[in-house]
């Protein structure tokens, strides 16, 4: 990777949890040659020949199973070739040869096969669980050496319980910081934040007067009560990524109020800001509202539409809570490669105009990060601020997706939280070079309505 460079080699720490008793085979540094004998008894039935594979056959596989481990770790130099190849048993097959590539395929993958350039001292495990999941998990877990050479991307989220009225950001930032500290200490490159990250969610009130909120807005950043975050996430070589509010006033003294998330790399530089492009809830007071949900009121809609940037060596892009729930959110990155989508939010439970949806609350929440995610290829990692702020609950559910649309990590809590996983971004291809291969399959030119209808009555 380009950014520091971590993950361009083997690190014992996260992958040499599996080498265990398994890397004594080679120690001397020698080759070592394994022979498989398979026994095949020829029966004599009626003149004609009849192969009859030995039970034992399948025992001798399994023995070659626990060989693998044992034997495909030698010391300095590899001089082993181990094809593998038991569909019904899940095994993965292997090739390793000194200083070459090790190529390493699964039953259900056929055709995305993923290379991993040895080192001179390469360490590859056998694995007999196919599932790339389960694959993830190991890496996550630190027991995999496969995705050691591979674009792997650690990514945090940081869930925050509710942020109440009276809390001074100074106090946010320091939860914000315990946070990032967390998820750094776990080796992850990357943070991300909620949706409103700095203050409680005040579009839940309305005022006659707008600027009466403006303290609730950022107007530069970083500024004095973040900078301590931009600090400690520069110190720890962690990138993260923030949503707060902006208030921007332009040259001809036009005031804009904006929904943000901000992407900070890990040299503490901002990379990108992005503005909220599906402004939900009402613009107007509304009495019958137990609370309100003014963000109609409270922020413009973004005018540029959904960006992707290149920063920590994947493609990124960002969307903010009812963004989610647009498929068109996800298919603009997806159309630009997004490989890494990050999403901060506050959702309350009670829907008011259809209380109907509140039990559904954290089911939709799955429902669109999930799909969209396989449906265009890309991790998406959504971060919840959420439980009772200001007396209004709110979802938690904080997650992260797999371009398979599997969630990786979930939060189990209703506060500060930190979930984390580790992503190879190359699982991305395996979809959108595959089943959603834009380029090829798309029908833009049957999709007009997309670009030019607002809804079904214009
Ligand atoms: N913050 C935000 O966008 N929340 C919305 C609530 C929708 S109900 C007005 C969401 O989509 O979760």
């Amino acid at each position: 990777m380009s950014d520091g460079g971590r993950t361009s080699q083997i690190d014992p720490v996260r992958a040499g949890g599996g080498g265990g008793a398994g890397n004594a085979g080679g120690g001397g540094g020698g080759g070592v040659v394994v022979v498989v004998l398979v026994v095949v008894v020829l029966v004599v039935v009626g003149g004609s020949v009849v192969v009859v594979v030995v039970v034992e056959v399948v025992v001798l596989v399994l023995v070659v199973l626990v060989l693998v481990e044992d034997v495909l770790v030698v010391g300095g130099t590899v001089e082993v070739v181990v094809v593998v190849d038991v569909v019904a048993a899940g095994v993965v097959v292997v090739d390793v040869a000194a200083d070459a590539d090790v190529t390493v395929s699964s039953p259900e993958q056929a055709a995305p096969t993923r290379h991993i350039t040895a080192t001179k001292d390469p360490t590859c495990r056998c694995h007999t669980d196919t599932s790339l999941a389960a694959e993830m998990r190991r890496a996550a877990a630190g027991r995999g050496r496969l995705s050691a050479m591979e674009r792997v991307l650690r990514v945090a989220g940081g869930q925050l319980g509710p942020i109440q009225r009276a809390d001074a950001r100074e106090q946010v930032v320091e939860r914000l910081i315990a946070l990032l500290t967390e998820a750094a200490d776990d080796g992850c490159d990357l943070i991300v934040f909620p949706e409103l990250a700095l203050t409680t969610f005040f579009p839940r009130w309305h005022t006659g007067k707008i600027s009466d909120f403006d303290h609730f807005y950022e107007t530069e950043m970083p500024n004095a009560a973040t900078q301590p975050l931009f600090d400690e996430a520069r110190r720890r070589g962690i990138g993260f990524s923030l949503g707060y509010a902006l208030l921007e006033t332009g040259d001809d003294g036009t005031v804009h109020r904006w929904n943000v998330q901000t992407l900070v790399d890990r040299e503490g530089s901002i990379v990108a800001t992005f503005k909220k492009v599906h402004i939900p809830g009402h613009e107007e007071f509304d009495p019958k509202r137990p609370f309100q949900h003014a963000e109609r009121y409270f922020f413009e809609p973004s005018p540029d539409g959904f960006g992707v940037w290149d920063a920590f060596d994947a493609r990124v892009g960002m969307m903010i809570c009812n963004d989610r729930r647009w498929p068109e959110t996800y298919r603009e990155m997806g159309l630009q490669g997004v490989e890494l989508i990050l999403c901060g939010y506050n959702t309350p439970i009670h829907y008011v105009p259809d209380p109907s949806q509140d039990r559904l609350q954290g089911f939709h929440n799955k429902l669109v990060m999930q799909s969209g995610a396989y449906q265009n290829g890309t991790f998406v990692v959504g971060v919840a601020k959420g439980g009772t702020e200001e007396g209004v609950a709110s979802l938690c559910e904080s997650i992260i997706v797999a371009p398979s649309g599997e969630i990786l990590a979930e939060a189990t809590t209703e506060g500060d939280e930190v979930i984390r996983a580790d992503l190879r971004l190359d699982w991305c291809k395996q979809y959108t070079g595959t089943l959603f291969d834009m380029d090829y399959y798309r029908r833009p030119e049957v999709y007009t309505r997309l670009t030019t209808m607002r809804g079904p009555s214009g």
